[in-house]
């Protein structure tokens, strides 16, 4: 059987580009993609939002009008799988990074239909991934036209460096602290310097259907609401490059299937397969996966949703 590889991007991340994401945390990408992989993508989310799974069911936050989404959809559906190993997403990972492997974390929908009041508050991922590592990425793929405005994602620039291991930023937690009266106890908030930063400091682009915003999981990222005439989807594909290894102590991430990983290997397996530089045949072979019930369970139970 041939092997299954990543199609080569319509053009290479250029010298600059890989700089500006080091010095800065988050990059726009343009002209990467094709316009059929931006058609299916799209069709795909549709058919998400369309057919919402359990667990979009129990997290879709409309009461605070902040969107809906859903995650790990590439074990549910074909197109996302596919996407995984035959898109150029994982070569664009392998130059960011400039690393030997690169092994799919996975892959969320963010999806704001028109008039969606709310904003995604500021916060950072890197505190809820079950890894350790450095080489770790987001690629978020605007299906829609958006911009600072109207949706596109933002980054505070440069502040994947910040030093704030005391003091992660979840995204419940900034909501909490913009909202007076559930103001978050004293002791839970971030440091004063890690909410203290100026509208130049925040990096924002217009986007048209394909272009993505590549950001560092550690750089704080948010999202005004939607204004009444356009909603706005996003497909986000997150990618691990050398190094990183499995750390699931206090991980909000909803994990869904077994990983078979033990603390301190590396990401690889069923659950976070390696793409390049050979993919993990088994996983290369599409067949629907559904949620763990027990681990599904689990996780609603854990944010308070079950
Ligand atoms: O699209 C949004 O509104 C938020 C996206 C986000 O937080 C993420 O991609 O990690």
């Amino acid at each position: 059987m041939p092997l299954v590889t990543p199609e080569q991007p319509l053009r290479d991340l250029t010298d600059d580009e890989v700089a500006a994401y080091r010095r800065d945390g988050a990059i726009r990408v343009s002209g990467v993609f094709s316009q059929d992989w931006v058609e299916r993508l799209s069709d795909a989310v549709d058919h998400v939002l369309a057919n919402p799974s359990l667990l979009t069911q129990a997290t879709a936050d409309f009461s605070a009008g902040r969107g809906t989404g859903d995650a790990f959809m590439w074990k549910t559906h074909s197109t996302f799988h596919e996407f995984v190993f035959r898109s150029p997403a994982a070569r664009i990972a392998q130059q960011l990074f400039g690393s030997t492997t690169v092994t799919a974390f996975y892959d969320q929908i963010f999806a704001k239909p028109a008039g969606t009041k709310g904003a995604s508050p500021f916060h950072e991922d890197a505190s809820s991934f079950p890894i350790r590592g450095e080489q770790v990425c987001a690629m978020w793929i605007a299906l829609d036209p958006c911009g600072p405005d109207s949706s596109a994602l933002r980054v505070v620039r440069g502040s994947h460096l910040w030093d704030r291991a005391d003091a992660p930023v979840s995204s419940s937690l900034m909501q909490r602290i913009r909202t007076d009266e559930r103001a978050a106890p004293a002791a839970e908030r971030p440091r004063q310097d890690v909410l203290d930063w100026n509208d130049e400091q925040v990096l924002g682009w217009d986007l048209e259907p394909g272009d993505a915003v590549v950001f560092h999981p550690g750089a704080l990222h948010g999202a005004t609401g939607t204004g009444p005439d356009r909603g706005r989807r996003a497909f986000v594909s997150r990618w691990l490059g050398d190094g990183v290894t499995f750390k699931p102590d206090d991980a909000v991430l909803p994990i869904l299937w077994d990983p078979g990983l033990t603390p301190g290997e590396p990401m690889g397996g069923s659950l976070f397969p390696k793409v390049l530089p050979e993919p993990d045949e088994a996983a290369t072979r599409w067949e629907p996966q559904t949620p763990e019930p027990e681990r599904l369970n689990q996780f609603l139970r854990k944010i308070g949703k079950a």
